[in-house]
């Protein structure tokens, strides 16, 4: 019997229930708290093991875990239980808040390396010295949605990225978009309670299709490129990995001579650009909420690490001073065609955390987190970044000590005259704790004028005021720079997310004054989305300045960016008692060639017999494994296996659903009974493989590196490619 079900038949009061257990000697025990840490926290059988003893905070072995200390088996609790008292009181306080945005996250480890060196325009160590590598720890995030939120919620993805350099931390905290909603950090506590649940009814969460978030984006003209990235499948990705990722800002270079040069930071995946559909990423939260953190961890396990390139933009004040646009404006980027991305580094994930906690929820980014040699540019929304991220830290992890949490201790030595403080780990040797003192060599650190960190001696000049520079007023010509550079499928995802999201909004004078501003974007787009709602255009909203037509840009698109392999990618293979073996052993091996990974479904958890006898086991019970999961199916059951399943609801949607997701289908005649119960038309299009032969099977590997079959998609105008020549510019 469990020690749990520990009971007495002795009712007798005042009586003890048990003898107290014989303690091991001393002597056995943990030695200290951070040895009995050390020990990894595993979780122990009860044993004579003393090194393996459970202790309380405080280091005091424990007898009874299961059972608090009463006054009689049936009697009240005890107030000396401090092993009761300690471990409900730290359980009470296990928590600390979560992130007012950006709460829903996911990290990684990896390294940074050098491949490119900088040296000329920075002394920042980290970008200076070619093969150097840098530790480095990643946090992904969702913005809108709480901690428990799911994953899948069409929003901006956090991409934040703590360097562990040897002149001090430098975090570029990012986003999955390179530019932002709003130009001036006042408004940001504004756009972040319109976006997130409606303060009254909590709800909707995760989500930015209701009245507050469009009632505030349809009177804030700046945001309307930003809403044309997040209405593009950019805020719906397949996985962390297939994601871009943005400094947003400009911030500066500064080399040894003192010279500035202005700089954008971005993130290319290795791996490609890949996002799902709307109704692909609907099912995907219900199905598994846990999807992008699940991939990233699976990857990082499994040894196919994620890696991108550290691209950077580099540029002088002539070059910015000739953009048609403010780069100090967040709502604005600088297309790579006008300023190359250079690629000087590749970060590679190659690790997970021990502990969630520790790491991910602990895990501080402060954008002021710079080394010497980086600094910032006058984009006002980083100086309100700046100011916000270290009060934000004091919040969350409750002491200016929070430096002291491993995760966000620098790896570089640390030396200075801070004391104290709640939960101070580290602290400072010696009788001087001030500068300057006449202690001598023992007087601790000093100041270096050579290494230290040197703002850049910028000019600044002005009254002071509440204003909103000039430069700053074209709203429009970037958000149709950005939706006439997207692909007609891409374009139709856009139209259709608007329509979806506004279709969401009760109010509609809110529905109508957001499409008045897709009129100054695309007018087509406009009418699209106007007939989508059942309503008549209305007039374009006032605009500060015309809608220029600027040249397209095909780095915008994510089709066109996409991987010219299917590597790290997933196949759903439905297997049935009966199923070709083959065939499936040729499957598999020619995706592990390809670097992709499979699943089998299985109607039955425990698996299939093939028809050679070879058992193999379900990785996922069909309903428990639909297709949004996969990146391509294979549908490859026995005859009987398809009768059996022909009408069985799950079977039928693994099939509609990757046939409506435009997904490559690999099949063998006997899934043909499924695709005629799953009402597929049975005149099949070229998204359809059949898998007769080992030709076959090479030959869906090669085309699901494609990703999807957009053909299949409805009311798309395949031949109206975006016009990609570069215009002159006015
Ligand atoms: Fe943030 N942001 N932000 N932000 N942000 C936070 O800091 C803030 C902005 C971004 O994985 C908070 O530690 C202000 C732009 C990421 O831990 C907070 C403004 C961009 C993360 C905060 C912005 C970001 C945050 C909340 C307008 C893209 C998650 C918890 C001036 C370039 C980092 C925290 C992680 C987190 C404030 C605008 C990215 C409240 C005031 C623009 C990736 O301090």
């Amino acid at each position: 019997m469990p020690s749990s079900q520990k009971t007495s038949k002795n009712k007798s009061k005042g009586e003890p229930a048990k003898k107290a257990p014989k303690l091991p000697p001393q002597a056995d025990l943990p030695t200290s708290y951070a040895e009995k840490q050390g020990s990894g926290g595993e979780t122990h059988q009860t044993t004579g093991d003393a090194s393996a003893t459970l202790t309380t905070q405080q280091g005091h072995p424990v007898a009874d875990d299961q059972n608090s200390l009463r006054a009689g088996p049936r009697g009240p609790t005890l107030l000396e239980d401090f092993i009761l008292r300690e471990k409900i009181f730290h359980f009470d306080h296990e928590r600390i808040p979560e992130r007012v945005v950006h709460a829903r996250g996911y990290g990684a480890r990896g390294v940074f390396e050098l491949t490119d060196s900088l040296s000329d325009y920075t002394t920042a160590d980290v970008l200076s010295k070619k093969g150097q590598q840098t530790e480095t720890f990643v946090r992904f995030s969702t913005v809108a949605g709480r901690a428990g939120s799911f994953d899948l919620a069409r929003d901006v993805r956090g991409f934040a990225v703590k360097f562990y350099t040897n002149q001090g931390n430098w975090d570029l905290v990012g986003n999955n978009i390179p530019v932002f909603f709003i130009q001036d950090a006042i408004k940001f506590p504004d756009l972040v309670h319109a976006v997130k649940e409606e303060p009254d009814r909590a709800f909707p969460q995760a989500q930015s299709a209701h009245d507050n978030f469009w009632d505030f984006a349809s009177l804030m003209p700046e945001a309307w490129h930003m809403i044309m990235w997040q209405m593009s499948d950019r805020t719906i990705p397949r996985s962390f990995r297939t994601m871009e990722g943005f400094g947003v800002h400009s911030f500066r270079l500064v080399n040894a001579a003192g010279e500035s040069t202005f700089v954008k930071f971005h993130w290319k995946p290795r791996q490609g650009l890949q996002s799902v559909l709307w109704n692909e990423a609907v099912k995907i939260n219900g199905a598994d909420p846990d999807y992008h953190r699940r991939d990233l961890w699976e990857s990082i396990e499994s040894g196919d690490f994620p890696v991108w390139d550290l691209g950077v933009q580099l540029f002088d004040q002539d070059t910015a001073d000739a953009l048609p646009f403010d780069h100090l404006d967040a709502t604005k980027l600088i297309p790579e065609e006008d300023v190359p991305v250079r690629l000087i580094g590749t970060l590679t994930l190659n690790s997970n955390v021990d502990n969630f906690f520790a790491e991910t929820e602990q895990v501080a980014f402060c954008t002021q987190n710079v080394p010497p040699g980086i600094d910032f540019s006058d984009d006002p929304l980083l100086h309100g970044r700046n100011f916000s991220y270290l009060d934000t830290q004091l919040k969350r992890l409750g002491s200016p000590n929070f430096t002291h949490i491993p995760v966000n201790a620098p790896r570089c030595p640390v030396r200075h005259f801070q004391q104290d403080g709640h939960m101070a780990m580290v602290n400072p040797k010696g009788r001087a704790n001030y500068e300057p003192n006449s202690w001598g060599p023992e007087g601790g650190p000093r100041e270096n004028p050579a290494i230290g960190f040197r703002s850049f001696p910028a000019g600044v000049a002005g009254e002071k005021s509440r204003i909103r520079s000039e430069t700053f007023a074209d709203h429009y010509s970037q958000a149709r720079m950005f939706y006439r550079s997207q692909l007609p499928i891409e374009q139709k995802h856009i139209a259709d997310a608007l329509v979806f999201e506004l279709s969401k909004c009760v109010r509609v004078d809110i529905r109508a004054r957001s499409v008045s501003h897709l009129r100054h974007i695309d007018e087509e787009l406009a009418a699209k989305v106007a007939d989508g709602l059942g309503m008549a255009l209305p007039d374009p909203a006032q605009a500060a300045k015309p809608t220029l037509d600027l040249p397209t840009s095909e780095a915008l698109s994510i089709i066109a960016n996409g991987p010219d392999s299917f590597k790290g990618r997933k196949v759903g293979i439905l297997l049935t008692d009966g199923s070709n073996a083959g065939l499936f052993a040729g499957l598999t091996s020619a995706l592990e060639a390809e670097g992709a990974v499979w699943e089998v479904i299985a109607p039955k958890i425990g698996g299939v017999v093939l028809d050679d006898g070879a058992a193999v086991a379900g990785s996922q019970k069909i309903d428990g494994g639909p297709s949004v999961f996969y990146d391509a199916v294979a549908i490859v059951p026995s005859e009987e296996g398809a009768a059996m399943l022909a009408d069985d609801a799950p079977t039928k949607d693994f099939a509609s659903d990757a046939f409506a997701h435009c997904k490559f289908i690999g099949y063998n005649e006997a899934a043909l009974a499924i695709f005629g119960s799953a009402r597929i038309p049975a005149d099949l299009d070229d998204g359809f493989i059949a898998l007769a032969s080992a030709g076959d099977v090479k030959a869906f590997v090669k085309t699901c590196r494609l990703l999807r079959y957009w053909q299949r998609e409805q009311g798309v105008d395949f031949d109206k490619a975006p016009d990609r020549k570069r215009k002159e510019r006015k």
